[in-house]
């Protein structure tokens, strides 16, 4: 090696001895950086890498991104913008483009003025994704060019060259998720990304994703692809979140308007459902848990639609007092708002605490839904009603909710006939299992270790929440059973849904029903109560689905489970080793079949059982997939039990 050549090493290394530690920082504390090392982070590495698309996107140089799921769960994002710059870095004797994919948080140095609208909770910079992949390999597209660097678990392997000519611009991600961080899995789910790549393109109008999944063929040999682009944005989120619903006005209202450098831009409509659906973002990021723009949003509407009804005499007939949780049922609204340095707050930090934020969203909704009010009296007399048939259903309801609550108290312990509780009463440790049927329930409380375990069998229908009006749940018996043996008390105040966590008596509730369509069906029903009434239980993790065997295979004595077709081929093959119709297969159609010991063996026992744990990735997904499963309309319903024979994305 000449001595030039050497001396280059030298210095390039001495510049990478920073970096190491910065990339060892990231691997030895990896969910410092994307939460967690789980299903979730492995899907953050996608959104941190399509959010810098993005962000090349709304400074108007890229119009399309295509993602690709590849074989080996490797993942490639490419974009057509102006590719990151490859140029030497003065001070750091590197190109930038090695700089910006190995030092943290040094992705937005190049674009002082434009601060990153998609970063924020994520924004950690695509160098966190290159530490965390065994393998990453960039292209860039520019001046005529083709640069590509290569890295491995983020130490470079060579510096960035030059491999080609091209016309076009752009930048190519390729990067395998390491094995060594994501222990849990590295195989990426289809639809977790699908919903997160329809919501981006409905935040950013105008951009054209694409995804592609490559394990997924057809019978033609054609990969599973969708294409996410739309034109009208927040209005078309709202109809697209609406879709299996009865509308009540026309067509969504929409506000754009930006006030103390604070761009608001909100759609909403009326159906003739009771829910309300409030999905808001921040810098195209979804704040599960709200914050002041939606506080400032609801204000704003509840002022506007009170001084209307009142001006306009709607109101006049109606004694009962109306509050602001009666001017949101049937009300679905997105709210996106860009905030330079958004404070996030909160559990899981996707609560906006940024007080400038809440007047800026106040007065951009006042001024426009006041003016839309003005010039749709049609349409605004059809919300005041609306509004005065949801403040006498609450009435009713508060009345039928205290009878609950009273009788609890008058009972003695409250807790209902059917519990079989458990001893303990340290809520931290006891489990409540939702149980279908009295005979599973039964094999359940023989095999359950009752000092933590409870059971609370349920025998006939859960009600259809999503088709009753709140006052009538609180009238079904399995509803009630559950509320008094969770422990929890509804609010009576403002906000009659909000929870008293506190009392919780388990924090793991688990549901357990048949391996068959009615037992999805009732698992629906279940999770689609506490979905709209006790959304607070999901979103601190405490609901989970309990994962019953489908197969017993036998061979003498040797008895294995199985959890999967797959599973059992391989089981089948193992215990036959070629004689496999010395093998006995039983499938279980229903918890009934199985025996206490049997039930506590695989699907009870802490230590043996897998649970899945519900969690709400994407508030307006589960809302779409609920409404559509549980609503009025028949066919999209029926469209999608004929494609997705299991209920789909609310699990993990
Ligand atoms: C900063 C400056 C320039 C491009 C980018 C960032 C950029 C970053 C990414 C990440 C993924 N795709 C991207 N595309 C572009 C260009 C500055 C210039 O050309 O003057």
């Amino acid at each position: 090696m000449s001595q030039a050549k050497d001396k280059k090493q030298a210095n390039y290394s001495a510049s990478n001895i920073t970096v190491l530690e910065g990339l060892e920082a990231v691997r030895k504390r990896p969910a410092m950086y994307i939460g967690d090392v789980g299903v979730k982070g492995l899907h953050h590495l996608i959104w941190e890498v399509v959010d810098n698309s993005i962000d090349e996107a709304l400074a108007g140089y890229c119009d399309t991104i295509q993602v690709t799921v590849n074989e080996d769960n490797s993942i490639t994002v490419e974009d057509n913008g102006r590719g990151i710059p490859t140029d030497m870095h003065p001070k750091e004797k590197r190109s930038a483009l090695e700089v910006v994919m190995t030092v943290l948080h040094a992705g937005g140095k190049f674009d002082k003025d434009t601060y990153k609208v998609s970063g924020g909770l994520h924004g950690v910079g695509v160098s966190c994704v290159n530490a965390l992949s065994s393998v990453l390999h960039t292209t860039v597209y520019r001046e005529g060019q083709i640069f590509e660097q290569e890295y491995h678990r983020g130490v470079p392997q060579y510096p960035v060259r030059v491999v080609g000519k091209s016309e076009r611009t752009g930048t190519t991600q390729h990067f395998k998720p390491d094995d060594e961080i994501f222990t849990i899995t590295t195989e990426y789910n289809y639809e977790t990304i699908a919903a997160r790549l329809r919501e981006l393109a409905f935040l950013n109008p105008g951009i054209t994703i694409l995804l592609t999944d490559v394990r997924e063929k057809d019978e033609a040999g054609n990969a599973r692809s969708d294409k996410f682009h739309s034109e009208g944005g927040l209005r078309e989120f709202v109809e697209y979140i609406d879709s299996t619903r009865e509308k009540l006005i026309p067509s969504p209202i929409y506000i754009e308007n930006e006030k103390s450098d604070i761009p608001v831009q909100v759609a909403l409509s009326y159906n003739t459902s009771f829910s309300e659906n409030l999905v808001s973002y921040v810098n195209n990021i979804n704040t599960h848990e709200g914050g002041t723009h939606v506080a400032g949003f609801r204000r704003a509407l509840t002022r506007t639609l009170k001084n209307y009804a009142d001006k306009s005499g709607l109101l006049e007939k109606v004694k009962i007092e109306i509050n602001g949780e009666d001017f949101r049922e049937g009300l679905t609204a997105v709210i996106s708002v860009k905030v330079a340095e958004p404070q996030f707050e909160g559990q899981t930090k996707t609560k906006l605490g940024n007080s400038d934020a809440m007047g800026s969203v106040d007065t951009a909704v006042g001024e426009v839904l006041n003016n839309y009010l003005e010039e749709h009296p049609r349409e605004a007399k059809l919300i005041v009603s609306k509004v005065v048939l949801a403040a006498q259903a609450r009435h009713a309801a508060r009345k039928a909710r205290e009878m609950v609550q009273r009788k609890n108290v008058l009972s003695g312990t409250g807790l209902p006939g059917k519990l079989a509780d458990c001893s303990s009463t340290d809520p931290g440790i006891c489990e409540l299992y939702l149980v279908e049927g009295d005979s599973a329930g039964g094999s359940a409380k023989q095999g359950r270790d009752r000092n933590f375990q409870a059971i609370l069998p349920l025998r006939g229908k859960i009600l259809n929440v999503e088709k009753a009006q709140e006052h009538k749940i609180y009238e079904n018996e399995e509803i009630k059973n559950m509320i008094t043996a969770l422990g929890v008390s509804f609010g009576t105040q403002e906000d009659s849904k909000a929870l008293n966590m506190t009392k919780l008596r388990y924090h793991k509730v688990i549901i357990m029903t048949d391996a068959d369509v009615d037992g999805s069906h009732i698992r629906t029903l279940i999770l689609t109560f506490f979905y709209r009434y006790m959304r607070a239980l999901i979103e601190n993790g405490y609901i989970y689905i309990a994962l019953p065997p489908l197969y017993l295979v036998k061979k003498g004595k040797q008895e294995r489970y199985c959890w999967t077709e797959e599973e059992r081929n391989a089981i089948v093959q193992e215990l036959g080793e070629g004689k496999e119709d010395s093998v006995s297969i039983q499938r279980y159609k229903g918890l009934g079949e199985m025996n206490p010991e049997q039930l506590w063996t695989t699907t009870m026992d802490p230590s043996k059982r897998t649970l899945k744990q519900v969690s709400i990735e994407s508030a307006a997904e589960a809302d779409h997939l609920f409404s559509m499963l549980m609503g009025d309309e028949v066919a999209p319903r029926r469209d999608f039990i004929e494609k997705n024979a299991r209920y789909a994305r609310v699990d993990v």
